[in-house]
Formats: structure tokens, sequence, C-alpha cells
């Protein structure tokens, strides 16, 4: 499905270091299209709603630390599979256990300083971008190079 859709969020981190370029320029030269992006910096109530998976663990009050502690940028890609292979350009959790050549396996060291995070699912992904964007805010547009990407 062509279609698919993921959230996409560079991380204070990220921003602080520069990196907002590298990632979009990772993901364009790997064929997705970008439908949406913002700068903003997140609401406790927006991170809360977003990490509720993760409330109540060990780590959840230093997460919501983080990620409020500055401007994020958000982003929503499409392509085929762009779930599942955001998640491999993205590389695991643990920047220890990120393989080179993945964002994560490039720039970070620590697990509370990764950088980026990709949905881990179409379910998470849907729910995520309607979270951080309005319907609005996602813009579709044809892409011309659609016949050089996917035969
Ligand atoms: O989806 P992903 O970001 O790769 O990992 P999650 O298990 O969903 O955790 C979300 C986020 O929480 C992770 O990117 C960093 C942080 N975190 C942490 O600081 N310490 C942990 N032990 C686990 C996760
Ligand atoms: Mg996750």
């Amino acid at each position: 499905v062509r279609r698919q859709r993921t959230f996409i969020m560079v991380k204070p981190d990220g921003v602080q270091r520069r990196l907002v370029g590298e990632v979009i320029k990772r993901f364009e030269t790997k064929g997705f299209k970008l439908v949406a992006l913002k700068q903003l910096h997140a609401s406790d109530q927006l991170l809360r709603n977003h990490y509720a998976e993760h409330d109540g663990k060990p780590f959840f009050p230093k997460l919501l630390a983080y990620i409020g502690s500055g401007p994020v940028v958000a982003m929503v890609w499409e392509g085929a599979n762009v779930v599942d292979v955001s998640r491999k350009l993205v590389g695991a959790t643990r920047p220890s256990e990120s393989a080179p050549g993945t964002i994560r396996g490039d720039f970070a060291i620590e697990v509370g300083r990764n950088i980026i995070h990709g949905s881990d699912s179409v379910e998470s992904a849907q729910r995520e971008i309607a979270l951080w964007f309005r319907p609005e805010e996602v813009v579709e547009w044809n892409d011309h190079s659609n016949e050089w990407i996917y035969e």
C-alpha cells in the first residue's frame, strides 16, 4: 500500500544538534513523500497522550521531561510499508543496539537521547497522526517521481 503513512518526530536533542535536515534527507532520498511538517514545543498533555503506553514505567517522568524540554519537529511521511521501513531507518530503541547506518546508530549513544520517534505499527501511526496534526495540515500532492520510485 503506497498510501501508508507514519508519524516521525525529531526530538528536542535532534533539533538542538541540527539533525533535522539529516533526518529529512534520509526519508526523502529513500523515496518517501513528506505530507506534513511542523515545529512545536509540545504540551505535557500532548506528550502524556502520545506516550500513554509507557505511563507508569520507571522512565516515564524522565521521558516526558526530555521530549518536553524544547521544540520538536513533527512529520508525516507516506509510502509503501513506510511504518516498518521507517523503524528500520530509525534503528533500535537503544542506540547501543542500533545498527550503523540507522539514524540512532549513526547519531546517538543513550536511550534517553535517541534523537527521533517513529510509529511502531499502522494503528499507532493513525493514532499519532491524528494526535499531532489536524486533517487539513496533512497535504496531498502529486509525486512526479512516482514512476521512478515504484515499478
Ligand atoms: O518506539 P521507540 O522509541 O523505539 O521505543 P519505546 O519502547 O516505545 O520507548 C519510547 C521512548 O522512551 C524511547 O524512544 C526512549 C524512552 N525510553 C527510555 O528512556 N528508557 C527506556 N528504558 C525505554 C525507553
Ligand atoms: Mg515506541
